[in-house]
């Protein structure tokens, strides 16, 4: 019998690597999406309506399913907008993540048995501590967001801990596709590169340009929360490159890559600031590497230029009327 996954935020990106990967995998795959939020869902899926904000909802999806792997990738994930709506942040990032594991708890199949479940913590968590983090780095979350993974983070570890459910949190580094929200500073970029390169568009806002993260390929990252599902133990694993880089160095790569100079389009808008920045992160996954056997393959220039690959086409197409995108 195939394996069942339940993965919330299958409508995003993780989502849709995650079940692109599990699908190939011969596992049937079932998604808690808000309704409405279908674009990057896999029509191989099964979707459920509900969100991390309703209990009886998860309670309900979890008794339909019956899942015997739980991926909570579903959040508020944007972290300046986590200042705007703090409140709802926690609801969602925070309780949400233990809503789903209050669930699992309550949850047993046939044979008594829980689901094991992942849980999308975040390098965020780290603020700005000392680098190279790793899972023994203290938090020191500077963002609402940041906040509600701790909570998160704790809870799963604290579920694991009091109950024996095989619960582990994935502390996943920034990680970027071509599927990235466009409102996050990679795809931003490589959106705004390609419709410059083809005239669509003549300036890019941005704010800070000197932050610095640890960006690796989204498609690389949800093996290894895959990964920590196979493994005997539940337990935590960092997921980074080992490799930072700063905003200017990523558009100095993607507008390069596009024979342009950034220094001509780009222009500091301060609403694009935080109210207090994470400065620099830049993770040390060799636990994961060791344990887990998982590697990043594709390196940040490749990413970039992928991204930018990518968005060149989009902007193609929009610049023949097949499509009507508007800058953001
Ligand atoms: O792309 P970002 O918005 O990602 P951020 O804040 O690092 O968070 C992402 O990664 C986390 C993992 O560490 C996830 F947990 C989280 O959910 C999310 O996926 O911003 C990256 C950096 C920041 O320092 C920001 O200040 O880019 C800087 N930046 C400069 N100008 C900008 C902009 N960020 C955005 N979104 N938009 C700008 O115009």
């Amino acid at each position: 019998m195939n394996r069942v996954a339940l993965v919330t935020g299958l409508s995003g990106q993780d989502g849709s690597y995650l079940a692109e990967f599990l699908l190939e995998r011969d596992y049937d795959v079932h998604g808690l999406v808000p309704y409405g939020r279908r674009e990057l869902c896999d029509p191989r899926c099964q979707l459920h309506y509900g969100d991390l904000t309703d209990a009886s909802r998860i309670a309900a999806v979890f008794n339909d399913v019956s899942p015997d792997e739980v991926y909570n990738l579903g959040a508020q994930s944007h972290v300046r907008v986590s200042f705007d709506l703090p409140v709802h942040t926690a609801d969602v990032t925070g309780v949400g993540a233990l809503r789903v594991l209050e669930a699992m708890r309550q949850h047993r199949d046939a044979s008594g048995r829980s689901p094991r479940f992942y849980q999308a913590s975040s390098s965020e968590m780290f603020g700005n501590a000392v680098s190279p983090q790793d899972e023994s780095t203290p938090f020191h979350p500077l963002s609402p967001y940041a906040c509600a993974k701790v909570f998160a983070y704790w809870q799963t570890v604290n579920y694991r801990d009091a109950y024996e459910l095989f619960a582990s949190n994935g502390i996943l580094f920034n990680h970027e596709s071509p599927r990235r929200g466009e409102h996050f500073v990679t795809r931003k970029i490589t959106r705004a590169a390609a419709r410059i390169k083809l005239g669509l568009q003549d300036r890019l806002a941005l704010g800070n340009l000197e932050a610095r993260r640890d960006w690796g390929f989204a498609g690389d990252y949800v093996e290894a929360m895959w990964l920590m599902l196979q493994h005997d133990e539940a337990d935590d694993f960092v997921i980074a490159t080992g490799q930072t880089h700063s905003v200017r160095d990523f558009l100095e790569e993607v507008f390069g890559h596009l024979d342009l100079d950034y220094n001509d389009f780009v222009e500091i808008d301060p609403q694009f600031f935080r109210p207090i920045e994470v400065d620099a992160l830049r993770g040390n996954s060799e636990k994961a590497r060791r344990i887990l056997g998982w590697e990043p393959r594709v390196s940040f220039s490749e990413l970039a230029r992928l991204m930018t690959e990518h968005d060149l086409e989009e902007a193609r197409a929009e610049a023949q009327g097949l499509t009507s995108e508007t800058p953001n």
